[in-house]
């Protein structure tokens, strides 16, 4: 009798969860709402659904002589709540001091990392709540002068900060920066506490969705996560964290577009956003001094702007942003100096009150029926759907691994990827921006299947965040609004129609694409984009060990894509699971010898449909074997890897670096590397 009523009881609270947290916390802050909500709604009028308000400063911290950067990444201290109880830190209050007073178990946690495999125990699958804390020192001369910001670069999936025991910012939807002037909450000249709260449920509401359900165990119930996605739904402080300082008044916001006209003039148009604290808002500006240094620091461009808010930056013989293979020196930056003056008393003299440099990468992108252009060229783009993953750190950030795989990307002659599933590091832009590989960037919208107006104003959220925080990457040449939603469902209609609506006019000079797995017929969400992209595992989960069914089978899928939305045509993803090391002649699933086959299948139908004019490029799913949730499908994880997941080539890399470089030969003029093939003897020659 006394067992029944424990899933009750265990109902019972968590659907007083959100009420208890808002009576917990003294009035202005969120609510984690994770209420389940009914099933597909078709009829609601998603005219009602409130827009995002557009989020605020998600400029990159940035050090310069009015601006200090102070890392908060190191060792800190984790307690984990009890999964049946997520919020008794919020109703104890955990927050008011250390968190070892509570007396759970102090686990060191890393940060940047997901915690998941920091530790041997049941954390790698914990559901609910951790508790993050660490302390550190504010100077006594960020006082006066200075504003002082709080900053996460993410935290999967909520989070809720306090400084000092006092609520200083909350946010939800991983994988995004968010913010706060912490200035008010500080002690200046000594130490400060910061204690977070991390959430990793997902529901019905979140982006992506999931649903926590109570299973019956040897020890009772307990809460479970689960969610259709194919990765580890990671959890923690997956990036950096910083303190900075801004002056009283600031630059607070910057949104570039570039444009290259043939006679090689470039064009920069900028806005410029400005914040004031209370004394910061009696300071006058007078104008802005924007000059835009080459990569030897000379001055290609200059203004004095009294106009301060938005201004026209012309630039002669401009050097342009090139991708990878497509010039000889791709990834062309200049920085953009922005310096903002201000009245001054003394003498009547104007002082600089604030300066941020801008990488800023010229370029001129645009599209049609047919093409992706770039400065006026069609772009062919081959590379890959990715993860951000990793052993031990999960999805925490990682310098090593970053610049390991950008390595990668250059030595098999990739020139873009995807941001498969979830907006990527700040860094990892950045690294794009310089290595010039280009981006299609992709919202947290994986696998959406219950369409309602709730999800919609998260999905556009987190698209406003994702645009609003990369829409200054030269790299970034689409944005991805979903991979693989049930886009074949009546709801979908409505919904993706409103999504599409509102993405458009935030675009910044982009066009929208996703990655779709429905069929042409049925896909409600195609007709809005501008460039088709589907998913298709030909001769894996369709026909597997089939490899003679891929070319018919796939020219065919995207000639229909193409008659009937008569848009440029791209596959997101094709592959197959591959176990490093597992050989089979002739080829058998799962062994290296399948996906070479598999991968040349394909080759050869891209090439077909390159010839068609409207197929815009090819990408492999995955760039590195990672981790997914436990299934029988997956052997330590998903194998479609043509790296491992410590980055190592399985054998199918070398072919497609063939390929990959062989196409940039084709279309871009490109030199081959020399290790491209190796001596076989004087009779084999190599057609490349
Ligand atoms: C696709 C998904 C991707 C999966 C892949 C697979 O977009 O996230 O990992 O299938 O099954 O449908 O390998």
């Amino acid at each position: 009798m006394g067992r029944l009523w424990i899933p009750v009881i265990f109902l019972l609270l968590s659907s007083l969860q959100s009420l208890l947290l808002l009576a917990a916390t003294e009035g202005k802050f969120f609510v984690i709402d994770h209420s389940e909500e009914p099933t597909d709604s078709l009829l609601f009028e998603y005219g009602d659904v409130r827009k995002p308000t557009p989020t605020k400063g998600l400029l990159y911290p940035r050090e310069s002589e009015t601006r200090e950067v102070r890392s908060l990444d190191g060792m800190w201290q984790l307690v984990r709540s009890d999964p049946s109880d997520p919020l008794q830190g919020i109703r104890d209050k955990w927050f008011m001091d250390a968190l070892r007073k509570t007396g759970r178990e102090i686990i060191s946690m890393p940060v940047p990392a997901s915690y998941n495999d920091i530790t041997t125990d049941s954390l790698r699958d914990h559901v609910g709540t951790v508790w993050y804390e660490r302390n550190f020192f504010a100077p006594r001369s960020w006082k006066t002068t200075q504003r002082t910001w709080l900053r996460f670069s993410s935290v999967h999936y909520s989070a809720v900060v306090w400084i000092n025991g006092k609520n200083a910012t909350s946010h939800s939807i991983g994988h995004l920066p968010f913010e706060s002037e912490i200035s008010g909450l500080l002690t200046f000249g000594g130490n400060n506490r910061i204690t977070v709260m991390c959430d990793n449920r997902l529901s019905n509401r979140t982006i992506p969705q999931g649903s926590v359900y109570n299973a019956a165990t040897d020890n009772g119930y307990v809460p479970v996560q689960s969610y259709t996605f194919d990765f580890f739904n990671y959890a923690g402080i997956h990036r950096s964290v910083h303190l900075y300082t801004t002056p009283l008044l600031h630059i607070s916001d910057l949104e570039v577009s570039t444009q290259l006209t043939n006679e090689g003039l470039g064009r920069i148009d900028y806005r410029v956003w400005l914040d004031g604290s209370k004394e910061g808002l009696h300071i006058q500006p007078s104008h802005l001094l924007v000059q835009l240094k080459d990569k030897d620091g000379h001055v290609a461009a200059q203004q004095i702007n009294k106009a301060v808010y938005h201004g026209t930056l012309l630039v002669p013989n401009a050097n342009p942003w090139w991708p990878y293979l497509m010039h000889s020196d791709p990834g062309y930056l200049y920085n953009l100096q922005f310096e903002l003056f201000v009245a001054s008393n003394e003498e009547e003299s104007e002082a600089l009150q604030d300066t941020y440099r801008l990488p800023v990468g010229i370029r001129s992108l645009s599209w049609s029926n047919d093409s992706l252009l770039l400065n006026g060229k069609p772009l062919y783009l081959r590379g890959f759907g990715r993860h951000e993953d990793s052993d031990i750190r999960g999805k925490g950030l990682d310098n090593a691994l970053l610049a390991r795989d950008f390595n990668l990307l250059k030595w098999i002659g990739a020139n873009a990827y995807r941001t498969s599933h979830y907006p990527y590091s700040e860094e990892s832009m950045q690294f794009a921006d310089q290595h010039g590989i280009m981006i299609i960037d992709e919202c947290p919208a994986v696998n959406i299947d219950i369409f309602e107006p709730q999800l919609l104003e998260h999905h556009m959220s987190s698209l406003e965040q994702l645009i609003h925080r990369d829409r200054n990457h030269p790299s970034v040449i689409a944005w991805s609004v979903a991979n693989e939603p049930r886009s074949n469902k009546q709801g979908a209609l409505k919904y993706f129609q409103s999504l599409v609506n509102y993405t458009r006019g935030i675009a910044h000079g982009r066009p929208l694409t996703a990655a779709i797995n429905a069929n042409s017929s049925t896909c409600h969400l195609a007709q809005f984009l501008d460039i088709v992209g589907f998913n298709r595992y030909n001769s894996w989960y369709q026909n597997a060990g089939r490899t003679d069914m891929i070319i018919n089978l796939l020219t065919t899928e995207a000639q229909s894509w193409r008659n009937k939305f008569g848009k440029p045509v791209i596959q997101f993803e094709y592959g197959g699971d591959t176990m490093e090391g597992m050989h089979s002649l002739p080829a058998f699933i799962w062994s290296e010898e399948y996906q070479v086959e598999l991968f040349s299948r394909h080759f050869k139908a891209f090439d077909e449909l390159r010839g068609r004019g409207w197929f815009i490029g090819e990408f492999v799913w995955n760039f590195a074997d990672f981790r997914t949730a436990q299934t029988i499908t997956r052997v330590g994880g998903n194998k479609k890897g043509v790296f491992t997941r410590n980055r190592q080539p399985k054998e199918v890399a070398y072919i497609l670096r063939q390929r990959y470089f062989a196409l940039a030969k084709e279309l871009d003029m490109s030199e081959l590397p020399e290790d491209l093939t190796v001596y076989i003897s004087k009779h084999i020659h190599n057609e490349l």
